[in-house]
């Protein structure tokens, strides 16, 4: 017999209020920032040959994320398109908007996903606030933003939610976690109000008690607004818990932390057949929906099911009660504190084709001035390391690791296989690196020829034959030179919090794009500029449980550059053939 479902999921930690922020349009409102003129008018961003974002004029007009600039410019014809490549205006964008919003928290618990999304635990403020009402007039209530100073807040009602509910019908309830929400729809509404008003940038945001359900309920009004998740939230008797009717009717694969990989197993075990592929650029997008109610109360599912279902290589221990917690709206995963410093740096681009050794040396060490730079911004005391040198390492990166995706060599039919599995070597970081003295690109060279040749024979022993598809380089295993902080291990580096400029700088980088035949470079997904943390084992790995093991077998199209999981890759290039 199936174990009752108590006792199989995790406990949802519904003592907490969590806020999950999403900017709208993100890269075209960093343009917009620039020129407000353009916020009047249809206004696409373009990376090689397709649209990653329009703003939301362009989305009444017919326009949307991830098209292809042709097929953009016949349906609007006026849309004004921008270079989005350099990826750098977007990266600084997001440092600041990330402070700001940081700025009111009190328990430094702030975490960035990619670029464009902040959660905050904001448990401890509403606490404080919630001991702070006056139950004979809450709606005339003041929600106090600094405890030291009761006057810096503003006014509120703590009778009602702030913004939209889900479900609309918000009944009053009258659990304790029906206050704490409120109280939290009333923060989210100050917040995104304030960060349009300072930064005219507007926001997107969910209100719950995990960082699943307030990034999931968040996406139900957009732009420039907010929804809350409203209890019940537990099944009691006689009542239908909101959690689950509000998640019930998701496909699989929009469930955060159920990747693209592991939704296609699912609706495969559920439809007992190979699912069927929309045509278009937003790969793994299904044509055959699997509800997660579907998978819930499909006969014999369990833990153990999803477990065989999922099982495979790579896949983690546990993996069946995570995606059992996530089909239940189960997320017990904290939001991390906002860091010190990064626990790695890393770099990395892509190729259609790397295979000599004179090109292998070039983008090595063209890799290494990038990951040294960054190194530099990141890790060093100056507001600006490269002009006021010398500066003073906050941590000093012991490792560095050298990561290639080989090709397979052809099979005896002239096919290739495709394997896209990444191999890694890691060696002492030589102590020459953090000289902050010597000119990056004699660094750079000294590295390539020094120690990343030598780690690159160690993966490929063989003097030729090999083709790679990826190169990643990184610094890991951080020693802080300091730390009072939550995150350091080592002496005082609080200095650090206090200088804007130096902390939560973009932890993982990537080489500019630069087109050259042998080593043609493809754009970056929103996978690989920020949620990398989430898919790619070689980043950021170590904070929380929306680590998915399995997009490291995505492919590049060749043509639009999209990563593309590999079993939709198929489809993927019929879309291009149909659209030839
Ligand atoms: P939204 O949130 O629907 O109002 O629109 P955005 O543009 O903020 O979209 P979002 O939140 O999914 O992604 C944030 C930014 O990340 C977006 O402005 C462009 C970039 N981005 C998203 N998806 C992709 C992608 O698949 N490829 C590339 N290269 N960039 C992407
Ligand atoms: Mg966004």
């Amino acid at each position: 017999m199936l174990p009752a479902k108590s006792q199989v999921l995790p406990s949802r930690r519904d003592d907490r209020v969590i806020l999950h922020f999403d900017y709208d349009c993100f890269y075209a409102s960093v343009f917009e920032a620039e020129n407000p003129t353009l916020k009047a008018e249809p206004l696409a961003v373009q990376q090689k040959q397709i649209i990653v974002t329009c703003n939301y004029e362009a989305r009444r007009r017919g326009l949307r994320k991830l098209q292809l600039i042709k097929d953009a410019r016949r349906i609007c014809p006026d849309v004004i398109i921008v270079l989005g490549e350099d990826i750098s205006r977007f990266r600084d964008a997001s440092k600041t908007l990330y402070q700001f919003l940081r700025s009111f928290s009190w328990n430094d618990r702030a975490e960035r996903l990619g670029f464009d999304e902040v959660w905050l635990d904001i448990t401890d403020m509403i606490e404080y606030n919630i001991s702070l009402l006056n139950p004979h007039d809450l709606v005339q209530s003041f929600f106090v933003l600094q405890k030291d100073d009761p006057t810096q807040g503003f006014a509120f009602n703590a009778t009602c939610y702030a913004g939209p509910t889900v479900p609309d019908n918000a009944s009053t309830n009258d659990e304790p976690l029906s206050l704490r929400l409120k109280l939290g729809s009333h923060l989210a509404f100050y917040i995104r109000t304030e960060l349009e008003r300072r930064t005219g940038y507007t926001s997107t945001v969910g209100i719950s008690t995990s960082k699943l359900l307030s990034k999931l309920v968040g996406n139900m009004h957009k732009p420039k607004d907010q929804t809350t998740l409203i209890p019940p939230y537990a099944c009691q008797e006689g009542q239908v818990s909101n959690v689950e009717s509000f998640i019930d009717d998701y496909e699989i694969g929009k469930i955060p932390g159920i990747g693209s990989k592991l939704a296609h197993r699912i609706r495969q075990h559920i439809l007992q057949h190979e699912p069927d592929f929309e045509k278009g650029l937003v790969y793994g997008e299904t044509k055959e929906n699997v509800t997660v109610k579907e998978v819930r109360l499909a006969e014999g599912m369990s833990p153990e099911t999803l477990d065989k279902v999922l099982a495979g290589p790579g896949s983690p221990h546990g993996i069946g009660i995570k995606m059992w917690a996530l089909l239940h709206g189960v997320d017990d995963t904290e939001v991390s504190f906002a860091k010190a410093v990064p626990s790695q740096i890393s770099i990395e681009d892509s190729y259609i084709r790397l295979d000599t050794l004179p090109e292998l040396l070039k983008q090595l060490k063209m890799l290494s001035c990038r990951l040294i730079e960054r190194m530099r911004i990141d890790l060093v005391t100056s507001d600006d390391s490269r002009i006021r040198l010398p500066g003073k390492w906050l941590a000093h990166p012991k490792t560095i690791r050298l990561s290639t995706r080989p090709r397979l060599p052809l099979n005896p039919d002239g096919t290739r296989s495709r394997s896209f599995k990444r191999i890694s070597h890691s060696a002492p970081l030589p102590n020459y690196v953090l000289s902050l003295t010597d000119n990056i690109d004699v660094l750079a060279e000294r590295l390539v020829n020094d120690t990343l040749i030598a780690m690159f024979r160690k993966l490929h022993p063989e003097k030729a034959g090999w083709n790679l598809s990826l190169v990643n380089l990184a610094v890991t295993n951080m020693a802080e030179a300091g730390g009072e902080s939550k995150t350091a291990n080592g002496r005082d580096i609080s200095s650090m919090f206090k200088r804007q400029e130096s902390v939560h700088k973009e932890f993982t980088a990537y080489a500019d794009e630069q087109s050259t035949p042998q080593a043609e470079l493809v754009p970056r997904t929103k996978m690989e500029e920020g949620y990398s943390h989430l898919v790619d084992s070689t980043v950021e790995l170590e904070d929380n449980s929306w680590v998915e093991e399995e997009d490291e077998d995505n492919e590049r199209c060749g043509i639009c550059g999209m990563s593309v999981p590999l079993f939709a890759m198929q489809a993927h290039m019929r879309f291009h053939e149909v659209d030839r």
